[in-house]
């Protein structure tokens, strides 16, 4: 095992899907506000017109979360506990700006990051945080058509430099939008896009991918300037496309697949629309509009590092017979049978982490951080309160080899924050059930329960890995 020094072990979490307090301290409703669980939450996910405000008797697990907005320090001395050097997490949008046009910052809001990085710091724990994940204020979304509207990249852009100047003495990792090719998948998640019967969803789409990526670009701008010596980097929903056959056919439809979404990092990263994605464009008559001066804000404002999420890797075929298209992913995966899954249909394949991070080195050439990767389980409490969770440690020492194999193999990674190290709301079913944590928390799918904490098996087993720098696995 080769771990760098210094390596940042740690985890990762997201602002609505922890904190909860959803209207406190002048906090403004966002798009994650108006997810409830059941199947309406999909169809909202997808694009649907959600209703602007909460309705009575629907139940919205963002609202109250976990509570982390009053227990973060309680949380975090669990985190030191386990001797984490970093955690991520989000700030909320509407907790800075609450309708994201507005003058002036809210004070209360700035205030809760400042005594949660403070918090942080106290116990060593470097903050990286993300500036946009999967949240956006509502009143963007009812007043500009959110980020299909160019000037949400002012806002965006006025929200993310009233962090650097706010936090510059705290924060030296900063990212821009969580997994920013989901925009593709889950169009109202990653940009808060609702769509109208007859609307050309892919020319919407692509429009305000191109905003956000020139928002990202101006953040990398003021963020160097503001901040020179932090980093500031893009973060991508990754796990490689396999092709089903050696078929050419298939070879080359896993090619696209995943250009899909280094797309999006190719710009951040090098700069530039690739001429694969100009093609595109053409072939499927679509327009970017775009400003004079965005080609060399683009060029001139790359990220310092490539962020990513690995869960799972995917498959495609071109054969229709072969092509028994799952419901279970959002990136309309097909079976593969040397893999298997998790209670949610994801695959588990280690190997394909260690592909992944030597393809996005292979690319980028640039630093990457691995910020999200975990098992999603049904965890058993036991009666005398303790969750064996062998399965999850199980999962982790594979990928975290794996992890190890890629450094061997010359990949740069300088750190690895795992997914919801703490029992947090499930960001596709809005389901508590659904867990990844090293410390168990005591609600239900339907928000009962009295947030209790409590370690789980792999809290220990993760708190050697940390100490021994990835030795003891
Ligand atoms: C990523 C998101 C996270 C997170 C994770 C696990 O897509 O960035 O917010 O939740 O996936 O997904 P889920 O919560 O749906 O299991």
């Amino acid at each position: 095992m080769t771990f760098p020094k210094g390596f940042l072990w740690g985890g990762a979490i997201a602002a609505n899907q922890a904190e909860g307090a959803y209207l406190e301290d002048g906090k403004g409703l966002t798009t994650v506000d108006l997810l409830p669980t059941g199947s309406k939450r999909w169809d909202i996910m997808f694009g649907k017109l959600p209703s602007f405000q909460p309705i009575e008797g629907e139940f919205y697990p963002s609202h109250d979360a976990i509570d982390f907005y009053h227990l973060y320090k309680e949380d975090i001395a669990l985190f030191a506990e386990m001797g984490f050097k970093s955690l991520r997490v989000s700030v909320s949008w509407a907790r800075i700006f609450p309708k994201g046009d507005d003058k002036v910052p809210n004070e209360a809001g700035l205030k809760f990051y400042d005594n949660l990085f403070d918090e942080l710091l106290k116990h060593n724990i470097e903050p990286v945080v993300t500036i946009a994940h999967f949240d956006v204020p509502v009143h963007l979304v009812e007043h500009y058509g959110s980020w299909r509207n160019r000037k949400l990249v002012g806002f965006f852009e006025t929200y993310a430099t009233t962090l650097f100047k706010r936090y510059k003495d705290k924060v030296k990792y900063w990212m821009t939008f969580n997994e920013i090719n989901m925009l593709l998948h889950l169009p109202f998640v990653g940009a808060g896009l609702v769509f109208e019967e007859d609307d050309d969803k892919n020319q919407i789409k692509y429009q305000a991918a191109h905003h956000q990526l020139v928002a990202s670009a101006l953040a990398v701008k003021a963020c160097h300037e503001i901040s020179p010596d932090a980093k500031i980097g893009c973060m991508l929903a990754a796990g490689m496309t396999y092709p089903y056959t050696c078929n050419p056919d298939d070879v080359f439809d896993a090619m696209e697949k995943d250009r899909e979404s280094f797309f999006f990092i190719d710009v951040q990263s090098r700069g530039a629309y690739p001429g694969y994605a100009k093609r595109f464009l053409k072939d499927h008559n679509l327009t970017i509009e775009m400003e004079a001066e965005d080609e060399e804000l683009l060029r001139k404002h790359t990220v310092d590092y490539i962020g990513f999420s690995y869960y799972a890797s995917r498959a495609t075929s071109t054969d229709p017979k072969v092509n028994n298209m799952t419901s279970s992913n959002v990136f309309g995966s097909i079976e593969n049978p040397y893999l298997d899954k998790s209670e949610w249909g994801w695959t588990i394949d280690p190997k394909g982490f260690r592909i992944t991070a030597n393809q996005l080195y292979d690319r980028y050439q640039k630093p990457l951080f691995v910020v999200e990767n975990g098992l999603g389980a049904l965890d058993q409490l036991t009666d005398d309160g303790e969750v064996h969770d062998d399965y999850r440690i199980d999962y982790m020492k594979r990928h975290i080899t794996e992890m190890s194999e890629a450094i061997d193999d010359g990949v740069e990674i300088i750190g690895y924050t795992s997914w919801g190290p703490i029992d947090i709301v499930s960001a596709s079913s809005g389901e508590m059930n659904k867990r990844y944590g090293y410390i168990y928390v005591d609600k239900d799918n339907e928000g009962k329960g009295t947030l209790s904490r409590s370690k789980k098996d792999s809290f220990e087993w993760y708190k050697k890995v940390i100490e021994s720098n990835g030795e003891v696995l």
